[in-house]
Order: structure tokens, then C-alpha cells, then sequence
């Protein structure tokens, strides 16, 4: 046991990734004791701590449980669940066990925009904050995506728009969001979570002492169980009278408020109708935070989306090659399918690597509908192929993502495109989506060149 545990205050870090390394940033800046903890024997950031953490007390792989017990408090990062044996002393000790994202809540000044939901979010966040930066605020934008949330503390900031995953939430107690919403739920994590019941019930958590709550009207999953006093407005499908939707007139497909044409969904930047979706949300969301509706359509109409969403990539011998490697779930690859159908030709879609669900089988509709070939490539390869069974025509297996881009060049031909999203996460030969992605415009370029 160590003498850290007889003086003052101890917060213990647990989780030296990106988010744990923003705790102990905060508590160092703000003079707080602390001791860092990973359950891994040599965590990815070893040599960043030594250099930036010099004085403080870590544990890594075995803890000193009693040492843990006796800390004040626990702030886990995302990627742990509190659930894990290794936190069983500091429970039953009854330890508070936070996450990043209470301790922001308690120091953040300014209001808060939280947006969650299985897919849309990073678009969503972003575009929010385009819109927020356009209306002249000073806006700082992070969570989930990019900047952790304690790196954005700042007096200065006058409103904050955080993307929050399900991890985030199951550890706030009360978000007390300005604006909250959930822009829709489908399986995602089900590797972490008992079933859709507990990842319901995390993202719901979002909503917890919100003002106001933006929810999907096509989605009855996105809505809570309501207090009064919470204003509430929607998105999602046709116009609605009081609320965010589209309408069409002259033929042409608008964006609306109240049933008021706002701007042609042909002005989007964006494509496919899940980004149709996601520009209602942004809408909804920020009429919500009081943005004026002027500035937010001037974001909208900038707005080009993110990279490895959706991204077009290239054209090599007349076929497209489309960059979704933040597709990493079946309700985002679905989105994907069902948006990036070439007017011409037919896709060829590429899905593989880390499975988190093991249920592929609502894609099949969608995939007889607009694809020419699946090219299954990965270590879950075969998990993909036992739930599409022969209910899709042609398959082909391929190694990893290299061999993939070559089978799929080989099939398509002018006309088609070649889609890698590919529904599950990239762990098996990359790092993170990212260098997925730029892998996949890689492989494309060579197969230009093949
Ligand atoms: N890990 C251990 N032992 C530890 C600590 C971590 O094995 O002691 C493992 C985790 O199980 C996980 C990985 O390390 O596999 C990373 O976990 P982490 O909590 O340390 O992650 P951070 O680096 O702190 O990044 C987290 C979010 N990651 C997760 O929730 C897994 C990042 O979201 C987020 O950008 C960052 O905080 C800043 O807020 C990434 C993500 O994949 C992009 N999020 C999931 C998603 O979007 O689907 C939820
Ligand atoms: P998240 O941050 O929730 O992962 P992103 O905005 O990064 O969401 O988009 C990830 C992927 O999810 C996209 O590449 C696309 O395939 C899919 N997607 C985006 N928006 C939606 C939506 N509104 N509904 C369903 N799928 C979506």
C-alpha cells in the first residue's frame, strides 16, 4: 500500500487514454491530488505520462485495490465500464465513480448543447457548432468527437456543443443540458451492453434536467418519458406545424419550419436522406438553443460534412469510390446503402473487420436493392456471412481491406461505386476508423494504378 493514501484528497483516474489524460490535465491545472490507472500492463500513452506526469502515482495492469478503495473519488474513462472486477473494492468501498463528463458539468459555466444517438452525432455536433460560430458565439465544440470535454473549459465560452456517446452518459448523474437530444437508436456497442433495454437507457440519460429536449419524430425510441416543464421540439420526415421537417412544392423537396419552406435540400452539400435527417436535427437543435434561423441556413449551405462520412474518395475507370468508415454499425451501413446509390450504376459495398452486433440480416433488403456484390473482408468475416446467409447473390471473400479494394475494383465497372462501410469497428488491422479510411483512399489510388 502506498503513503498516498493517509494525506488529502485523492482523486483516482482510471483509464489513461485520451479522456483520462484531460481529467489529469484538469486536476493538475486545478491543484488536485490524483493517481492514474490503466487496467493495461503498458497503456498507449506510457511515455506521455512519464514526461507530463512525472510526480504522480500510477498503476498500471495490477492495482492496489486498497489504495483505490480509499480514494475520494473515481473518475473512469468511456472505455471501461464500471462494472469491470477490478472496480469491485472501490464499490463496495462505496466510492463515487464519475465520468469526464460530471466532472465538466460541475465546472461548466456556460450552456450546454448535448446531442447522442447511434448514428449522426459527429455530423450533427459539427454543424451545430458551424451554425453557433455563424450566429457570432463563442462556441467550443467536443466531447465524443475531437477535443474531450475538460480541454474545452474557457470563462470565455459562451455556449458548449458536446457529442456524447452512451459510455459518457451512464456515468452523469444530472446533465442539465440547455438543449438536449437523441437523434435516433439502433444497435450499436451491443458487445458492452445486456441489450437494447441498457443502451435505451444509457442514451436516455441525456435528458436528465434538460430545458429543453429535441426529439425524432420518426423515432419513438428518441423520446423520454416527460416532465412538464420541458419544452419540446422535433425533427424528422414531412413538415410538422410548430417543428422542423421538409415540404415539398413545385416539385421541389424543402427544408421546413412551421410548414414554411426554409431552403431546397438540393442546396445541400450533404447528401442522402440521412443527411437530410441530420440537417433537421442541426436545425431543431439550435432554433432550441435560440440560434437565429439566418445564420443557421448560411452554416447549412457551407456545410460540406465530415471526412470517412460518406466521403467521396475518387474516381478510377469511371466508378466512384466512397469513404464511410465511420459507418460502423448496421443502422449507419444501412444509411450509407440506401444514400450513396450511384443514379446509374449499382454499388458494391464492402463490410468487415470487428463485429459488435452479430446480426447483419436488416441489411439484405437494402443491399438486393442497390448493390452488384458484398465483398466481405476481416476477422468477423465469417460472422457477416453466416447472418446475410444466401439471401444476397453475390459474395465475394477477400483478406483484409487491401484484398477487399482489389476484389471490389475487379467487379465494378463505369458507373458503379465502390462503398466501404463496413458496419463494424476497425480494431483488427488499424487503429481507429481514421486510418481506416485513409487506408481505403489509398488502396483506391493503387487500383487506379493496378
Ligand atoms: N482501456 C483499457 N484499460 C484501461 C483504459 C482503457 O483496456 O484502463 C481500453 C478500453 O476498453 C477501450 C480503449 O482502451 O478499448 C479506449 O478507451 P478509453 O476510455 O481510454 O478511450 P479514450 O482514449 O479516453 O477516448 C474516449 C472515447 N473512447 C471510447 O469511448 C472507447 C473517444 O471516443 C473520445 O473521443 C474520447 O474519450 C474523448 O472524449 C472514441 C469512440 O470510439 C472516438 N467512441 C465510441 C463511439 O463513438 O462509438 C463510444
Ligand atoms: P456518429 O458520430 O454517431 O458515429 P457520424 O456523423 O460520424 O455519426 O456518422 C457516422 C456514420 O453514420 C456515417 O458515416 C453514416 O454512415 C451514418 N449516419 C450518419 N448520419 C446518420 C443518420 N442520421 N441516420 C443513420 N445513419 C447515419
Amino acid at each position: 500500500m502506498t503513503d498516498l493514501i493517509a494525506t488529502s484528497k485523492l482523486i483516482a483516474v482510471v483509464g489513461t487514454g485520451v479522456s483520462g489524460l484531460s481529467a489529469a490535465r484538469f486536476l493538475q491545472r486545478n491543484h488536485q491530488r490524483f493517481a492514474l490507472f490503466d487496467t493495461r500492463a503498458e497503456p498507449p500513452n506510457r511515455q506521455l505520462i512519464a514526461e507530463q506526469f512525472a510526480d504522480v502515482h500510477c498503476e498500471f495492469g495490477h492495482w492496489d485495490a486498497e489504495l483505490l478503495a480509499s480514494a475520494d473519488e473515481i473518475i473512469v474513462s468511456p472505455g471501461i465500464a464500471t462494472t469491470i472486477d477490478a472496480l469491485a473494492p472501490a464499490r463496495d468501498a462505496g466510492v463515487p465513480i464519475v465520468g469526464d463528463i460530471e466532472v465538466f458539468v460541475r465546472h461548466a459555466r456556460a450552456p450546454i448543447v448535448a446531442i447522442t444517438g447511434s448514428n449522426g452525432k459527429s455530423t450533427v455536433t459539427t454543424l451545430v457548432g458551424e451554425m453557433a460560430k455563424a450566429a457570432g458565439l463563442e462556441v467550443a465544440v467536443g466531447g465524443n468527437l475531437g477535443t474531450p470535454a475538460l480541454d474545452l473549459l474557457d470563462d470565455a465560452v459562451e455556449l458548449y456543443v458536446l457529442e456524447l456517446s452512451s459510455f459518457q452518459l451512464e456515468t452523469v448523474s444530472k446533465l442539465g443540458a440547455q438543449v438536449a437530444c437523441i437523434l435516433n437508436i439502433s444497435p450499436d456497442h451491443m458487445d458492452r451492453y445486456s441489450g437494447m433495454p441498457a443502451y435505451h437507457a444509457a442514451k436516455q440519460r441525456v435528458y436528465f434536467g434538460a430545458r429543453n429536449v429535441v426529439v425524432n419524430r420518426q423515432d419513438p425510441l428518441t423520446r423520454p418519458p416527460l416532465a412538464d416543464d420541458v419544452a419540446l421540439s422535433s425533427f424528422g420526415g414531412a413538415a410538422d406545424f410548430k417543428n422542423i421537417g421538409t415540404i415539398e412544392q413545385q416539385g421541389e423537396l424543402y427544408l421546413s419550419a412551421d410548414l414554411k419552406p426554409l431552403i431546397p435540400v438540393s442546396e445541400l452539400k450533404i447528401k442522402g436522406q440521412h443527411n437530410i435527417a441530420n440537417a433537421q436535427a442541426a436545425l431543431a437543435i439550435g432554433r432550441a438553443a435560440g440560434l437565429p434561423m439566418a445564420d443557421m441556413l448560411a452554416a447549412l449551405r457551407e456545410f460540406t460534412g465530415l471526412a470517412h462520412r460518406c466521403e467521396w474518395v475518387g474516381q478510377v475507370q469511371g466508378v466512384d469510390y466512397i469513404n464511410d468508415s465511420k459507418g460502423t454499425n448496421v443502422g449507419a451501413t444501412l444509411a450509407a446503402i440506401n444514400g450513396m446509390a450511384p443514379a446509374t450504376g449499382k454499388l458494391v459495398v464492402l463490410l468487415g473487420g470487428v463485429a459488435k452486433d452479430r446480426d447483419f440480416s436488416s441489411l439484405i433488403p437494402a443491399l438486393n436493392a442497390n448493390a452488384k456484390a458484398v465483398i466481405l473482408y476481416g476477422q468477423d468475416a465469417d460472422v457477416i456471412a453466416t447472418s446475410l446467409g444466401d439471401k444476397v447473390d453475390t459474395i465475394v471473400r477477400a483478406q483484409g481491406l487491401q484484398d477487399a479494394v482489389g476484389a471490389a475494383a475487379r467487379v465494378a465497372t463505369a458507373g458503379d461505386a465502390v462503398l466501404l462501410s463496413p458496419a463494424c469497428a476497425s480494431f483488427d488491422e488499424f487503429n481507429n476508423y481514421s486510418e481506416r479510411g485513409d487506408a481505403f483512399r489509398r488502396y483506391a489510388q493503387e487500383a487506379a494504378h493496378a
